[in-house]
């Protein structure tokens, strides 16, 4: 029997050195000194010694059970210290870390030339108004002198929702609702999303943005328009820029012309911006067809006015000399960030 403890106690001395955790430790107790332990079932053998021997073993078992107990706490402590230094490193905090930092938005770079743009136009006493983009074909074509047949109505152009109901394809039937509404002096600008049936490249879009102005009073002449539009091209592309007007047809004006502006690149010399010509043409514009005045409930004879439509894409693009449209519509923030 006393060889049987010696055993006991190598074979636990092993075992408890070898456990790596608490847990497996708990498990080598339990197995040793459990109440189906290997030290529990040589005590239950003592019974069939001689009551000589009884005394002696009895109190080699008590002193095996206490090595064991002192090797199991040993055992026990390193384990524990070992298991908290581990815990320890793993929940560190390192404050010296960079945080995780909220990405602020961006205004968008048409919302930044629109915002200018309406700056301009309120300092020379315009006031901003809006329209529905769901619109009559009334409003769109026929109030603005484009009767059925006109090409520019073409399905192939426009979206139509039913036979009397498209997507805007310009904002001047705000400017329609404005005149039907108000007499003037009227001095607005109509800026909003636009709809064409066009295919996507770098120059068209489906939708994009237009800006249309409009001003009627007594004795308003294309001198106004013309200076009215080189104040604003001089403070949209700085106090250098020139305005140049050419002829041109609309049916909503007459007469009617283009705007170019001085080449924002090369200031007029030609270069690969402007294809050589030195300008750029920017807007549309002219007086006010006198048709078009009456419709909106406006005496010709009494009033006059000038309109212009300007495409804030191309505002845009010029402003910061970007070529191609899509990078407006994709919201990558890299792009975005830059202006
Ligand atoms: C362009 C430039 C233009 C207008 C828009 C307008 C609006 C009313 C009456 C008369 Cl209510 N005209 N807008 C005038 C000239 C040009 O847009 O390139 N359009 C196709």
């Amino acid at each position: 029997m006393k060889d049987q403890l010696n055993a006991l106690l190598g074979d636990a001395q092993a075992t408890i050195a070898q456990a790596q955790s608490t847990a497996a430790l708990e498990q080598t107790r339990i197995a040793f000194l459990g109440k189906k332990g290997k030290l529990t079932a040589i005590l239950k053998r003592m019974g069939s010694l001689s009551p000589e021997e009884r005394p002696i073993m009895g109190a080699l078992a008590n002193e095996t059970r206490s090595q064991l107990d002192a090797l199991l706490e040993a055992r026990g402590r390193t384990l524990k210290a070992e298991e908290t230094a581990r815990r320890l490193a793993d929940e560190t905090i390192d404050v010296t870390m960079p945080g995780r930092t909220k990405s602020l938005g961006h205004k968008h770079p048409f919302s930044i030339v629109l915002e200018e743009l309406e700056e301009i136009f309120l300092g020379m006493g315009f006031s901003v108004a809006t329209g529905p983009e769901v619109e009559w074909d009334y409003y769109n074509f026929e109030a603005l002198n484009l009767p059925q047949g006109h090409p520019a109505r073409d399905t192939q152009d426009t979206f139509y929702i039913t036979e009397r109901m498209l997507l805007r394809t310009q904002t001047s039937p705000v400017q329609m609702r404005v005149m039907e509404r108000q007499q003037p002096p009227i001095r607005i600008i109509a800026p909003g999303r636009v709809y064409r049936s066009d295919a996507v490249d770098a120059t068209h879009s489906p939708l994009f943005h237009q800006i249309e102005g409009l001003v009627v009073d007594q004795g308003i002449t294309m001198g106004d328009l013309k200076g009215t539009l080189e104040h604003f091209a001089k403070r949209l592309y700085g106090e250098e820029t020139r305005t140049r007007l050419r002829p041109h047809h609309f049916p909503f004006t007459e007469p009617s012309c283009e705007v170019d502006l001085s080449c924002f690149r090369c200031g007029g010399k030609g270069c690969p911006m402007c294809k050589g010509e030195g300008w750029i043409e920017v807007l549309g514009a002219g007086m006010v067809h006198p048709k078009v005045l009456r419709t909106g409930g406006i005496d010709p004879e009494k009033y006059s006015g000038f309109a212009f439509g300007v495409g804030l894409e191309r505002l845009t693009m010029f402003r910061f000399q970007v070529d191609d449209m899509r990078l407006f519509y994709v919201n990558d923030m890299r792009f975005l960030r830059q202006f």
